[in-house]
């Protein structure tokens, strides 16, 4: 396929970036990084894909095609599939246990979470680049599998038939150490965590984790709050991961907004899916759809949007990344679109380099702790989007801009960046943001 005329600057840059994706290319799937996460991640799997979609078509459609090898009966698509690799991975296999209670459509190892649905959207970017007869191909391989998991998202996540989705565990939302999920995680950490941090000893957890080998700790979420989510896992797993189960347990269940508005996207991707090769979306699933937009209103409060407590209906109030998703989502009513953007593009979140994960002046800001504060490639991607389709074109420009030169001035491919100085941190082979940076290169929707 032929580069895309960029300077020869971007050029380079473009080179790197596909050479990170060549790296950590494991046939049909692609880990987000070489040493930190060996495996396939469900939402990396599709930003990859996106990306991929310019290099070989046929490989980014096989890149989605491979996360249904991981399907359980039940429709859910895990959040990790386990690759056959000797490299560690501290939440491998041995942690869900999950071929106890399930197998998986290729007889693969996965987690029992699953992660934001954003196959649909990769699907149909692949589309647009394959012939109507290849896309129609594609479509019909992949439709079954991705109605079965629009309709288990809804079938077990919102039992209550409310519209909006609940999750179990902090890594379903993608975003694992963001404030809003901490809050709510904390009071159900392990009484060692608890008892260590009321002497102030955290740091004395540092040296049991094994994460932080690639990236050093202070990058990533800490010690205590990681043990938590352990723990978490290890409730899913007594659960049998089901969600009637899961209820009655001390696990927080949230329904988060960035998790719902990117359902709704994936919603009207699956709908458009559906109709190109003449399938009809099941009367039941399609109510819930409409629902999900409705009831994703109960989660603003003048104009800001947070995620709720499934089991208190008590709104999570912090201001987060999360809440800028329903831009994506094309929720935001028309009038209150201009005071989000503003909110967007002040200082608290927009800083030369792109949204912040959290707003600048937060109490729990920290600029290069993962999803605390630094600036995700992902997140700028989806914004931009969002604000495109609000015809909102220079701020998205912009974004998409922004997004290229913070990459451009650290020359690697980082995991996050800080809002602050634009440094990069985390993985400096980070899968996602090479792939999305050689389609914002490209320059096409
Ligand atoms: C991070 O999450 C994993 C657990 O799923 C981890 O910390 O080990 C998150 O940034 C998540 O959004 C991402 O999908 C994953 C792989 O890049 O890493």
């Amino acid at each position: 396929m032929s580069v895309p005329s960029v300077p020869a600057e971007l050029a380079k840059l473009r080179e790197t970036a596909v050479s990170v994706l060549r790296g950590n290319d494991l046939g049909d799937i692609t880990r987000p990084s070489p040493t930190l996460y060996p495996h396939q991640w469900l939402w990396d799997s599709c930003f990859i894909a996106i990306g991929l979609r310019h290099l070989d078509t046929e490989r980014a459609a096989a890149e989605i095609l491979s996360l249904l090898r991981g399907q359980w009966p039940n429709g859910m698509i895990p959040h990790v599939i386990f690759a056959e690799t000797t490299d560690f991975y501290h939440a491998g296999p041995q942690r869900w246990r999950c071929d106890r209670v399930t197998a998986t459509a290729g007889g693969v190892q996965s987690t029992g979470v699953t992660q934001p649905p954003m196959i649909a959207e990769a699907a149909v970017r692949i589309g647009t680049m394959m012939s109507s007869s290849a896309r129609g191909g594609f479509y019909r391989r992949l439709y079954p599998g991705l109605l079965r998991f629009h309709q288990w998202l809804y079938d077990e996540r919102d039992p209550d038939d409310e519209g909006l989705v609940s999750l179990v565990h902090s890594w379903e939302s993608g975003m694992d150490n963001t404030p809003t999920w901490m809050e709510i995680t904390r009071p159900v950490a392990p009484l060692g965590v608890r008892v260590l941090r009321r002497l102030n000893g955290d740091d004395a957890l540092d040296a049991l984790r094994r994460d932080s080998k690639e990236v050093p700790p202070d990058e990533r979420l800490t010690s205590g709050d990681l043990f938590t989510l352990y723990r978490i896992v290890r409730e899913l797993r007594r659960a049998h991961y089901n969600f009637r189960e899961i209820r009655r347990t001390i696990v927080p269940l949230v329904q988060d907004v960035a998790f719902n508005a990117i359902l709704i996207r994936a919603n009207e991707h699956l709908t458009a899916i559906a109709a190109e090769i003449g399938a009809v979306v099941p009367a039941r699933l399609a109510r819930s759809m409409r629902r999900t937009r409705e009831a994703i209103a109960e989660l603003a409060v003048d104009g800001v949007y947070y995620s709720r407590d499934f089991r208190t209906r008590t709104l999570l109030r912090h201001e987060t990344i999360a809440g800028l998703l329903p831009l994506y989502a094309g929720v935001v009513p028309e009038e209150n679109v201009d005071e989000m953007a503003k909110r967007l593009a002040s200082p608290r979140y927009w800083s030369r380099f792109g949204v912040a994960s959290v707003p600048v002046d937060d109490p729990s800001f920290l600029p290069r702790c993962y999803w605390q504060g630094p600036v995700w490639v992902n997140m700028n991607w989806l914004i931009a989007d969002g604000l495109e389709r609000y015809g909102r074109l220079d701020a998205a420009d912009n974004l998409r801009s922004n997004t290229i030169d913070v990459i451009a001035a650290s020359g690697a491919m980082y995991e996050y960046y800080s809002p602050l100085d634009g440094s990069g941190a985390g993985s400096n082979r980070f899968s996602w943001t090479a792939a999305l940076l050689i389609d914002l290169l490209a320059g096409n929707r």
